[in-house]
């Protein structure tokens, strides 16, 4: 009989291991929160190592990760390194029954790893920043500890077949854990809450002044009423998100500061939020494309932008364009999270309505679109201009500086490519015989859209109705009723920009400046 019920006896310490490992890493977590909540929320340990984890991800991941996850991608990753931890856990909880040392040993290499990525964020705040990986991992090994010598020490050994006190003894420890790292862990949650208070009252607080230069009206018919087809303006809660911000940094407006420095800065200036406020300030249409949006995507938005022309406050601190003798091709933005992105200054000083933006569809910006203060420039891809939470304006060179997503192998510059999108029928549909609406958008920043032409299988190209333009910074509807035939189609539709350069069909990859080609969808019709 021994021999079976030995095993079973150790298969069951073996799980209390494993339960002792797991709680060890929750209550490391959960510490480490409680800690980041008092010190910076970014500063947590996940927080950090998935920032890591990004900034060090290959392009091709990236993509592939924004392709098969889209907005969830962050999400999906926190999710990937709690399960790695958890894994590493019930190891170390297994291997501490035997090592009680080297097991609490092990959950402070991951508290060195967590300290490690936290000094080297790019927005790190300095060595405090470690404290929150520090004390998880010294609670998670103490607790590991502690609870291994439940399971192995005591007046009788799990193999003796009397651990009656050592076993309840054990339960009680872990019981105790468990309930003592949600406590801590809810606390901390509850504080960095608190803390991003200010910040939302701060924005509560903001009375967007009327545009000195308001936005042209929407000319009537923007919106098609096609079914299925994209709101004209994109609403602020459905307006696509891409950053690399694990926390959506809550920034207060009554504190924010943005500066303007560097080559050619010949009066460099801080402005507050109040100041740009009490300039003379425009209003624009503008929609703002990523350079992650495969052909036939949806990282593409609209919206009506409110802010200061950026192009006086570069004047203002004496910065000249480079056909103009100005040193600096380069405008560098910095974010309060430590992103950089690199716009042409010729581009932003062209005559275009490049934007400091403060307002998104009459609302103060949005926290995950930038609030305070975000970039935009229109006819280039958000990577290279629209910097969200920005506090930093750096004018350098191309040739001395490259931005995040230039290290990280994308192109240096990058204007938005022509595409045209079918948004309606969607692919695999079954539409009734008869005539179907095919209906979508197109865009070509800054040039503007002049022609939009469907192909049914290898037809001839037939012109598309078009909406108005509003501007050449924005997008444009597109309709085109079909006459169906039975059986499968293939739909497709390509556009003409207005310089009356036609789309080209040659699919390329998102990265290094952005997909082309044309987009079409397959089609069983009635
Ligand atoms: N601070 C910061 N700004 C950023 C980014 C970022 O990761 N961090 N991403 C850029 C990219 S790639 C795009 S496409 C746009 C997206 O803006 P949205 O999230 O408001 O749609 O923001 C840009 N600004
Ligand atoms: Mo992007």
């Amino acid at each position: 009989m021994g021999s079976v019920s030995n095993f079973r006896k150790s298969l069951a310490r073996g799980a209390l291991g494993a339960v002792s490992g797991l709680l060890a890493g929750y209550a490391a977590l959960a510490v480490a929160e409680l800690v980041a909540s008092l010190v910076r929320p970014q500063a947590g340990p996940v927080t950090v190592v998935g920032g890591a984890a990004i900034d060090r991800t290959p392009a091709a991941v990236k993509d592939f990760a924004i392709r098969t996850f889209g907005e969830n991608d962050k999400l999906v990753l926190q999710l990937g390194i709690l399960a790695t931890l958890g894994l590493l856990g019930i190891v170390l909880g297994i291997v501490s029954l035997r090592y009680r040392r080297a097991g609490a040993a092990g959950v402070l290499l991951f508290g060195v790893i967590g300290a490690a990525a936290s000094l080297t964020r790019p927005d790190s705040g300095g060595v405090a920043d470690a404290l929150p990986s520090v004390a998880g991992a010294l609670a998670g090994a103490a607790i590991l500890y502690f609870l291994a010598g439940k399971l192995t020490s005591g007046p009788t050994s799990a193999e003796s077949g009397t651990d009656g006190w050592s076993r309840r003894g054990f339960l009680v420890a872990a019981s105790v854990t468990g309930l003592a790292a949600t406590g801590a862990g809810a606390l901390g949650r509850t504080l960095t809450g608190r803390r991003g208070q200010g910040a939302v009252a701060s924005r509560t607080a903001v009375e967007l002044p009327a545009p000195a230069s308001p936005a042209q009206p929407l000319p009537k018919g923007v919106q098609l009423k096609a079914e299925g087809i994209s709101a004209f303006t994109t609403p602020n809660k459905d307006f696509y998100r891409v950053d690399t911000a694990l926390v959506v940094p809550k920034v207060d407006a009554d504190t924010w500061r943005l500066r303007i420095r560097g080559k050619g800065v010949t009066r460099p200036r801080t402005y507050t939020f109040q100041e740009l406020l009490e300039r003379p300030l425009i209003e624009r249409d503008i929609t703002l494309t990523c350079v992650s949006n495969e052909v036939g995507g949806p990282y593409i938005g609209h919206a009506r932008w409110l802010g200061v022309r950026l192009a006086d406050l570069l004047r203002e601190c004496g910065v000249k364009p480079p056909s103009r003798g100005g040193k600096a091709d380069q405008l560098v933005a910095r974010s309060v999270d430590g992103m950089t992105l690199g716009s042409p200054v010729e581009d932003v000083m062209d005559g275009r309505d490049a934007i400091l933006a403060v307002g998104m569809n009459g609302e103060p910006l949005p926290f995950e679109h930038g609030f305070p203060v975000r970039m935009l420039v229109p006819g280039l891809y958000g990577y290279v201009s629209a910097c969200k939470w920005i506090e930093d304006i750096e004018l350098t060179t191309f040739d001395s500086y490259d931005a995040y997503w230039v290290k990280r192998k994308w192109a240096r510059k990058a204007p938005i490519k022509t595409q045209a999108r079918i948004d309606t029928p969607k692919p695999f549909a079954r539409p009734a015989a008869g005539t179907v609406t095919v209906a979508g958008v197109a865009w070509a920043q800054h040039r503007g859209i002049r022609r939009v032409e469907v192909r049914i299988d290898d037809g001839p190209w037939q012109d598309a109705d078009l909406a108005p333009q509003a501007t050449v910074d924005t997008w444009r509807q597109w309709s085109y009723p079909w006459k169906t035939t039975p059986g499968g189609h293939n739909l497709t539709v390509r556009a003409t920009d207005g310089t009356g350069e036609v789309q080209t069909e040659q699919r390329t990859r998102t990265i290094p400046d952005g997909a082309s080609g044309w987009h079409s969808v397959f089609v069983t019709a009635g």
